[in-house]
């Protein structure tokens, strides 16, 4: 997979030499470390999941090389961290032209360097651009015999986001995975929810589910119950789940670095009120017919606008609204409940990278690309401007959508999602964590006093 990638890199970059580094490994505190995660554009053009690494890529003409320097091998090192590939398993196992230890590359950079007009590197402002920059510069002025330098300069993020934004079979086939997972979780947390539950404790049922399917979570999970939703990027988590409420979740696993990135909003005692349904239905109506206009040739600019038609009309029926139906789309005039785009990429980062424009022109959709599609409606608890009965209320819907050649296929359309499946899904019994009954939650921690502990001990 990482060999294709790596071809159809050398391809797109032309003559040049590119550059690319690990993501350092990052400390939470004193000797614990935060766990490893690859840079999504390092790992999908070398494979290597191994801290600090650097890679570099070096074309002229016919000639193609792919270096890296990574981690050398340390028995005593290996003894507490693991095993590193080294610089020899970095060629057998990679496929490396050469590889060396890291300590190298400051001793071969400027060798590297030589030769090629134009340098791709990622402009982040992080340390390997400094340093990389550092060695140009000197070099530059201490240029005595001919031969070119880089005298271009280009962020190498865009030659990697556009490869990524096309998936594929292999990497859709993780994305499929992560979907399923995503899906496994979702239902478990359906079958789980209930009044009186703490947000943070169906939080916790996400990373769960998906760690026992080998994966991981792509991003931070949010719950959050009745007027949180409101809150876009709610993490807070502490608040219970109350009767009557609703409750937004939007959660992903990771599966082999590939996220999926879901919403659902369900409500928590198990059926939904009429009004409930009445708003959920316009989101619904928003999520249908922003998945329906999704097929090669089309922008995210107009998968966006079928969303807000169907969010605008809405809210005239809710009341929220008044006026011509044109003109307030045309205006924004849902932008106060609905402020959020309808779409972004999706891939190995949840958010993935590639240009939602080229040039000025909107970029269309194109076989094998994913997008999210989540249309929503938020409704703050003090919002005047809201029938008093509808406040409170925060909604989103949100899938993954692959186009295909003739259309599109939701990757994630087996969590159910119109309102009479989700209350079905809900009253089903939990699958995974029926033996493990959720606890009552507990008030907020206290450190327990000497006293009671003794006297716990004396039983
Ligand atoms: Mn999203």
């Amino acid at each position: 997979m990482h060999q294709t990638f790596r071809e159809r890199f050398f391809d797109a970059m032309e003559d040049g030499i590119a550059i690319l580094g690990a993501t350092p490994e990052l400390a939470r505190n004193s000797d614990t470390e935060y766990r490893y995660r690859p840079e999504s554009a390092f790992w999908h053009l070398t494979g290597l999941d191994e801290p600090d690494a650097i890679a570099v890529f070096q074309r002229s003409g016919n000639t193609r090389r792919f270096l890296l320097f990574v981690r050398p091998k340390d028995p005593s090192m290996e003894l507490w961290t693991g095993r590193r590939l080294g610089p020899e398993g970095a060629v057998k196992e990679l496929g490396a032209t050469e590889a060396w230890a890291l300590e190298e590359f400051p001793v071969k950079l400027d060798d590297l360097l030589k030769g090629h007009d134009r340098l791709f590197l990622p402009l982040d402002g992080g340390s390997l651009q400094s340093q990389v920059l550092g060695a140009l510069n000197r070099l530059v002025r201490k240029r005595r015999q001919p031969g070119p330098l880089p005298g271009e300069i280009r962020d190498v993020r865009r030659v990697t986001g556009e490869l990524r934004l096309r998936k594929s079979a292999a990497e859709l086939a993780w994305m499929e995975k992560a979907a399923k997972v995503t899906g496994e979780a979702f239902r478990e947390v359906y079958r789980l929810t209930k009044p009186g539950l703490a947000e943070y404790q169906l939080r916790a049922v996400f990373p769960f589910i998906y760690g026992i399917h080998g994966g991981d979570w792509a991003f931070e999970t949010i719950v959050a119950a009745g007027a949180n939703a409101c809150t876009l990027h709610y993490v807070s988590c502490r608040d219970r789940l109350k009767k009557g409420e609703l409750v937004l979740f939007d959660a992903g696993a990771e599966m082999g670095f590939y996220a999926a990135d879901v919403t659902r909003t369900i409500p928590v005692d198990g059926r939904f009120t009429k009004r409930q349904e009445q708003v959920y239905r316009v989101v619904l109506k928003a999520h249908k017919a922003a998945v329906d206009t999704v097929r090669p040739g089309v922008t995210i600019d107009e998968v966006h606008g079928a969303a807000t038609i169907a969010i605008t009309e809405g809210l005239l029926e809710l009341g929220i609204l008044k006026g011509k139906l044109k003109t307030l789309v045309s205006k924004g005039a849902f932008r106060p409940w609905f402020p959020h785009g309808t779409s972004h990429w999706l891939g190995l980062d949840v958010h993935d990278t590639g240009d939602y424009a080229l040039d000025v022109e909107p970029r269309r959709l194109e076989e094998g690309m994913v997008i999210t599609v989540e249309p929503g409606l938020y409704l703050g608890a003090d919002d005047k401007r809201v029938p008093q009965p509808l406040r409170g209320m925060g909604i989103r819907i949100e899938d993954d959508v692959l186009v295909t050649a003739t259309g599109h296929r939701v990757l994630t359309d087996d969590i159910p999602r119109e309102p009479r499946d989700i209350e079905a899904a809900m009253a089903t019994k939990a699958r995974y964590l029926k033996a493990l009954a959720l606890p009552e939650p507990v008030k907020a921690a206290k450190p327990r006093s000497a006293s009671t502990r003794t006297r716990a001990v004396k039983k």
